[in-house]
């Protein structure tokens, strides 16, 4: 197989596109592919300050070398989610991508800034653990961009991400969520900031790819709760039909932000104001991060009663 740009022998096939790369032209294609999508959806002016979510994976990183090397002005934001066995070992691939490359990085530990890790939080919320961390996620990162005066917020959601999660919000006809799949969520309320995806029509795979071609150190483990998690199942299923089909996949999420996303966003009738407790953008009186957090705090303190009335019984 030739690469279709310079007759070289091919790396990597890219079915979709009915084309193949070596593999100068393929670290090539993937950066004119971001930037294209940077430049048709609007993600990005040019040197505009942008926050960039890094977790130190493949996604993540690839998205930032991209930015990077694009000239766009870009600080990281790392979130040391408390996770044992992974949460280190990616926090230390951000930390030395940053100090390579002289890049500003700020750091918030998840344990510090809410008094719980991500797996303590979904103990005491008997939520599961992504479900928090989700949450926790958009929360802090975007309370990171306003505090940093940050105009957009970009993070890694590659094209495999937002195909799985398309399906899994119309095997349950999710409408609400579904009509906020965007690639760019405007900043609708004086405090939200605008957030971005331009991995988009980035696969999985092309990520992979691109970070050994151009010899980025990722963090390579899952994080060990999204084993469990349906995401993978629906990521499997959209692959096993991308194989038979090529095309399939991209189509799928990009037909649907195209042709039913926009009649979906009309019929939305919601009003955003602040939140009582922490003045962020909700629907409710007070946000659903805060609700969580206070019921993961009620959730200490009766266990904190029944280990000390427990302690103070005097034994038989
Ligand atoms: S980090 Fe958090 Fe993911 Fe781990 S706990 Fe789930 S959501 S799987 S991207
Ligand atoms: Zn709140």
């Amino acid at each position: 197989m030739k690469c279709s740009t310079c007759q070289a022998k091919a790396a990597i096939e890219i079915r979709r596109h009915n084309a193949a790369f070596c593999g100068p032209c393929f670290t090539a294609h993937l950066e004119r592919q971001v930037q294209r999508t940077i430049e048709s959806e609007r993600m990005l002016d040019p040197g505009e300050r942008v926050l960039v979510a890094v977790s130190g994976g493949k996604d993540s990183l690839c998205l930032w070398e991209i930015l990077r090397r694009q000239g766009y002005e870009t600080t990281g934001l790392h979130l040391d989610l408390g996770i044992d066995g992974y949460s280190p070992e990616g926090r230390k691939k951000t930390e030395a991508y940053a100090e390579l490359h002289g890049l500003p990085l700020q750091v918030i530990e998840v344990r510090q800034e809410t008094g719980f890790t991500i797996p303590e939080l979904a103990d005491r919320t008997r939520r599961p653990p992504c479900s928090g961390c989700g949450l926790s996620k958009r929360y802090l990162m975007n309370r990171a961009a306003l505090e940093g005066g940050f105009p957009v917020l970009a993070t890694g959601h590659n094209l495999d991400d937002v195909a799985a999660i398309l399906l899994g919000n119309v095997l349950r006809w999710q409408v609400e969520q579904l009509s906020r799949m965007t690639p760019v969520r405007p900043a609708s309320h004086p405090r939200l900031v605008k957030t971005v995806k331009p991995l988009i029509r980035v696969t999985e795979r092309e990520a992979v790819a691109y970070c050994l071609l151009r010899v980025l150190d990722y963090h390579e483990d899952e994080c060990p709760n999204a084993a469990g998690a349906t995401l993978l199942l629906y990521k499997d299923i959209v692959n096993q039909i991308e194989a038979v089909s090529a095309g399939t996949k991209q189509a799928f999420y990009q037909e649907f932000v195209k042709k039913l996303q926009p009649r979906l966003a009309a019929g939305e009738t919601f009003t955003l104001r602040e939140c009582e407790v922490c003045g962020q953008a909700t629907t409710r009186e007070v946000c659903a991060y805060c609700r969580m957090m206070e019921r993961a705090r009620q959730k200490t303190v009766q266990r904190g009663r029944v280990t000390r009335t427990v302690l103070e019984v005097p034994p038989a």
